[in-house]
């Protein structure tokens, strides 16, 4: 508690954004009954927030809609400028806006961290983005003729945000969107309302600094629950909606989207493996599994749940992880030392534990961990010990994503069956195998390896960079965002003919004299 205190007390009340923030910003930005803040460390209230109504969702995006329509016009580098400042912004608050995340999310003090280095790191990227939405140049069939394609605004944005990543995924899309000429129009989950608040603070004092170049209500933020989501996903001045959530979300959303014929962009379900080959350097493996399996508590949608073990390293990789399990440090996340922090709340709690009995019923037999501790943690919060469970393959329970540090191990001996099991999943975001062999390396990596959006060697399936595009297809979604090129998932492409000389050539050598 005292903890929990010195992190509300040092780092938020002493930051001139928050306190309003944290008292009247939930006023601000809903409007019916409201829903109590409750931290995951020890259930402690932060405060109650209202969903925004319909009403006020509409509003949202019509203001957003209104900002758009000017902000189009802006040059893309002054897009930039706006998101250099937020950058900026960010930088100079980081350990206040990890500890919300710690506070509010229960990352541990480094995962936080790095979260908002995600933020500041994307805004960089979207910086220098800002000059370079280049389109190509084409070959014309007539003369005299250049043809050219160029990337427009799209329109207000959509951004719909899970739990586990409350700022960097906002961060992933805001500021590509903007950069590329958009408004925001965010919700953010349910259970992370004050980290949003902060950044949309953060965003509109920013924005009140340009009012020369930043047109008023660009970045809208609308707290609320599954109907918010669902109104945005419906609307038809949002072109693109992204979402970031569970399969089942994004189901719904998605087809919501498509009816009337709307773009989205989704981030779903994970269930991710790693192979453990014969070469594998073991002590790197250990790691990188550990990190990717208990980190974040198991909550992330990169986080590895099954790991394909050679079968002459299975007794090996079985005692060794069950021993680093065991003496894995969990407590509060904002103490030293600590490497798992609680899980999100009880129902996570609850989806863990039917998960187990399950596997354990299905033929699974757990090896480690799983149990709620008690002892040495804050009261009322859900810490839970990583579990291991072996497996002898893709148990029904295996297939599911269960969001919480639940390990299946299970054992392969010709790399093919390896293969196929990491692929016989619905989901397909993240993989990774550890191997010393180039082939076995290339192999996973091939167009007939895994079939994930991102698939890694020698390191784990979680913890990307926002260099490369995040995403992956099948059950996640399809969806890229982040680096590379995803920006063009934020513009909508236009090809241009222009004719500079006297006659009227048609394409294709048609005839059509009049
Ligand atoms: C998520 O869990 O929704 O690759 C995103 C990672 C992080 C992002 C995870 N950079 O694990």
């Amino acid at each position: 508690p005292d903890l929990i205190a010195d992190l509300r007390l040092s780092d938020l009340a002493a930051e001139p954004l928050w306190p309003s923030a944290l008292v009247a910003g939930a006023a601000h930005y809903a409007d019916s009954a409201p829903r109590d803040m409750r931290s995951p460390i020890d259930h402690a209230l932060l405060g109650s927030y209202a969903p925004a109504s319909a009403g006020l969702v509409n509003h949202a995006v019509e203001a957003a809609h209104g900002a758009f329509l000017k902000w189009r016009t802006v040059p893309a580098p002054l897009r930039g400028e706006l998101v250099r400042r937020i950058g900026e912004q960010i930088r100079q608050r980081k350990q206040a806006l990890a500890s919300l995340i710690t506070l509010e999310a229960g990352k541990i003090s480094s995962e936080a961290e790095g979260e908002v280095q995600e933020c500041i790191d994307i805004c960089d990227f979207a910086v220098g983005l800002s000059r370079q939405l280049h389109g190509l140049t084409i070959a014309s069939e007539r003369p005299s003729h250049r043809m050219m394609e160029q990337w427009q605004p799209l329109g207000a944005v959509g951004v719909i945000t899970a739990f586990n990543f409350p700022m960097a995924v906002w961060a992933w899309n805001a500021m590509l969107a903007l950069v590329c000429g958009n408004a925001v129009v965010w919700k953010p989950s349910e259970k992370t309302p004050l980290c949003a608040i902060a950044l949309q603070r953060l965003v509109e004092s920013t924005i009140d600094e340009m009012t020369e170049s930043v047109p008023a209500h660009l970045c809208q933020l609308v707290l609320g629950e599954r109907e918010a989501g669902e109104r945005l996903a419906a609307h038809p001045l949002l072109p693109l909606l992204s979402a970031t959530g569970s399969t089942r979300m994004g189901r719904t959303v998605a087809q919501a989207v498509a009816a009337r014929l709307g773009r989205s962009l989704l981030e779903l379900g994970g269930n991710n493996a790693l192979i453990v080959a014969p070469t594998a350097d073991l002590e790197m493996a250990l790691r990188a599994i550990v990190f990717s399996a208990a980190g974040t508590a198991g909550q992330r949608c990169t986080s590895l749940r099954r790991l394909i073990v050679h079968e002459s390293l299975v007794d090996t990789l079985c005692q060794r992880l069950a021993q680093a399990f065991e003496s894995l440090p969990i407590g509060h996340p904002g103490a030293e030392g600590t490497l798992v922090g609680p899980l999100v709340d009880a129902e996570a709690y609850w989806a863990m534990q039917q998960a187990l009995q399950a596997a354990e019923q299905q033929g699974g037999q757990r090896l480690a961990g799983g149990n709620r501790l008690e002892q040495g943690v804050p009261d009322h919060g859900y810490y839970v010990r990583p579990a291991l469970v072996k497996v002898p393959g893709n148990l029904p329970i295996v297939m599911e994503e269960t969001f919480a540090p639940i390990l299946y191990l299970m054992p392969y001996s010709e790399l093919q069956d390896a293969i196929d099991l990491n692929n016989a999943v619905s989901q397909g975001l993240s993989s990774a195998i550890f191997t010393d062999s180039v082939r076995e390396a290339e192999t996973f990596l091939g167009p007939a390896g895994s079939d994930c959006g991102i698939a890694n060697v020698n390191i784990g399936t979680s913890g990307a960079e926002i260099g490369g595009a995040f995403g992956g297809d099948k059950d996640t979604g399809g969806g890229r965002e982040s680096g590379s090129d995803a920006w063009r998932n934020y513009m909508r492409r236009t090809t241009n003919t222009v004719n500079y000389g006297t006659a009227l050539p048609l394409a294709q050598g048609v005839k059509f004299e009049v």
